[in-house]
C-alpha cells in the first residue's frame, strides 16, 4: 500500500470525535503514514512521540476591530500552508462545522488538489442539522468534500433526514485501541474505594451534558439497589454534575454513589465494574461502550441513535427503550444476580469488539478510502 501524507483535523480537547481522530492518526502512523495534525492544541491522546507525527497549531489574531476572533479563517489558512508545504494527498476533518467547510476554503487557497474526507461525529448532524443558521454551511461541506463517512448507519440515515443532500456516504464504525482498552487485573482498587467484595459495581461515563441524561442513570441505579448489593461510579465532569449530585443527596442511596471526576486510566475502572449504564437521548455510536466491552463489561444502552449497532440486546448488553428505567432495573438485577450469565455477557462483548470492531479492521477500511481519494487526484 503506498506510503500517504495525510493531514487531521478535530477538536482536540477531550470528546469521541478527538479521541478517534488521534488515535486514528496515530494507528496510521504505525502503519509508515505521515500524519498532520493541524488543530488548536495538541490533540489530548497524543501522548507517546511518533517519528511521522506532525503538529501544526492554529494560532488566532486578536485585533481590536474583531468583535470575534475569526477562528474559521486561521484554521482554512493554516490547513492551506500544510496542502502546500507538506505536500498533503488527504485532508481528514472530524465535524462538519467548521472543519469540512475550512478544509474547502483551504484547498481553494493553496490551489492545490489534496482529497477532503469528512468524517460525521454525531452532534454536528443530530443538533447543529437543526440550526438554520448552520444547515446551509453543513450541507456545503458535505457536498463539496470527495468521502463523506459517518461512525453508524443510524447517523448516516439522519444525516440525510435533516441535510438536504444526495452524496453518498460511507459507515465506518468507530473503534478502540486494544493495547489499552482490554481486561486488566483489578488488584486491590475495589477495596481502595471502600467497595465491598460482595457488591457489584455499575459505572457511567461521560461529559455529563444534558443529552447523557444523567438522571435516569441515577434512577435507574436507585431501583437496582433495593435488590441488589451495589455501587455506582459516576465518571466524568460537566454542566449538569451539581444537578446530578443534588439528585444523588436526595436519594435513598447516597452513600452507594461515587462521583470520580474526570479519569484517565479507564481500563483500571473497568476492571473493577460488572456493568455500564449509557441511557443518553440521542448518541450516534457511544465510544464509550466499545471501551467498556473491549474491556469485558457488558452494557445497558437507550436504544437510541447508533447505541443498537454497538451492543446486541440479549447477547453482550441490553437495549432499553428511552426512558425506561424499570426496564434498565429489571435487566441489571438479573444480569448481576445470575453469575453464570454475567460471564457469558462478558466474553460476547470482548469478542464483539474484537470481530466487529477491531481496531486493524476499521483502519483498514479508512486507509482504503483514503487510497482511493489520492488515487484520483
Ligand atoms: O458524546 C459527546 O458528547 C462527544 C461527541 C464528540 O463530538 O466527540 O461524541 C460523538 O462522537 C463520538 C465519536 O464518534 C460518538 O461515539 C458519540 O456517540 C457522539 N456523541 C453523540 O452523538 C451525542
Amino acid at each position: 500500500m503506498r506510503k500517504l501524507k495525510i493531514g487531521i483535523t478535530c477538536y482536540p480537547t477531550v470528546g469521541g470525535s478527538g479521541v478517534i481522530a488521534t488515535e486514528l492518526g496515530k494507528m496510521l502512523a504505525e502503519r509508515g503514514h505521515e500524519i498532520h495534525f493541524i488543530t488548536s492544541s495538541v490533540p489530548f491522546r497524543l501522548n507517546k512521540i511518533y517519528p511521522t507525527v506532525f503538529f501544526h497549531e492554529v494560532e488566532v489574531s486578536n485585533y481590536s476591530v474583531f468583535q470575534y476572533s475569526p477562528y474559521d479563517i486561521a484554521l482554512a489558512s493554516k490547513m492551506a500552508d500544510v496542502i502546500k508545504d507538506e505536500g498533503l494527498d488527504v485532508l481528514h476533518v472530524h465535524y462538519a462545522i467548521p472543519h469540512a467547510v475550512c478544509a474547502v476554503l483551504a484547498r481553494e487557497m493553496s490551489g492545490q488538489d489534496v482529497g477532503i474526507v469528512t468524517t460525521l461525529h454525531g452532534t454536528d448532524i443530530t443538533v447543529l442539522g437543526q440550526d438554520s443558521t448552520l444547515v446551509q454551511a453543513i450541507k456545503y461541506g458535505i457536498n463539496k468534500s470527495d468521502v463523506v463517512t459517518t461512525v453508524s448507519d443510524a447517523l448516516k440515515e439522519q444525516t440525510y433526514e435533516l441535510i438536504d443532500t444526495v452524496k453518498p456516504i460511507e459507515t465506518i464504525y468507530n473503534f478502540v485501541d486494544e493495547r489499552e482498552y482490554r481486561p486488566l487485573d483489578p488488584g486491590d482498587l475495589k477495596e481502595q474505594f471502600g467497595i465491598h467484595e460482595d457488591e457489584k459495581v455499575i459505572i457511567h461515563v461521560s461529559n455529563f451534558r444534558k443529552i447523557k441524561n444523567l438522571p435516569h442513570i441515577v434512577d435507574a441505579f436507585m431501583k437496582i439497589r433495593e435488590h441488589t448489593k451495589a455501587k455506582l461510579l459516576l465518571v466524568g465532569d460537566g454542566p449538569e454534575k451539581h444537578r446530578i449530585m443534588d439528585q444523588v443527596k436526595e436519594s435513598a442511596y447516597a452513600r452507594d454513589v461515587l462521583f470520580l471526576g474526570k479519569q484517565e486510566n479507564l481500563a483500571e475502572l473497568y476492571a473493577i465494574s460488572d456493568l455500564k449504564l449509557l441511557l443518553s437521548h440521542q448518541e450516534s455510536f457511544g465510544l464509550v461502550l466499545l471501551e467498556a466491552m473491549a474491556c469485558g463489561v457488558p452494557c445497558i444502552g437507550s436504544a437510541v441513535g447508533g447505541i443498537p449497532e454497538v451492543i446486541e440486546h440479549g447477547v453482550d448488553g441490553y437495549l432499553v427503550e428511552e426512558g425506561d428505567t424499570d426496564a434498565v432495573a429489571m435487566y441489571a438485577i438479573d444480569l448481576l444476580n445470575d453469575e453464570a450469565k454475567l460471564q457469558k455477557f462478558r466474553e460476547a462483548a470482548i469478542r464483539a469488539v474484537s470481530e466487529k470492531f477491531h481496531s486493524s479492521k476499521i483502519v483498514e477500511q479508512y486507509e482504503k478510502m483514503y487510497e482511493k481519494v489520492a488515487e484520483k487526484k
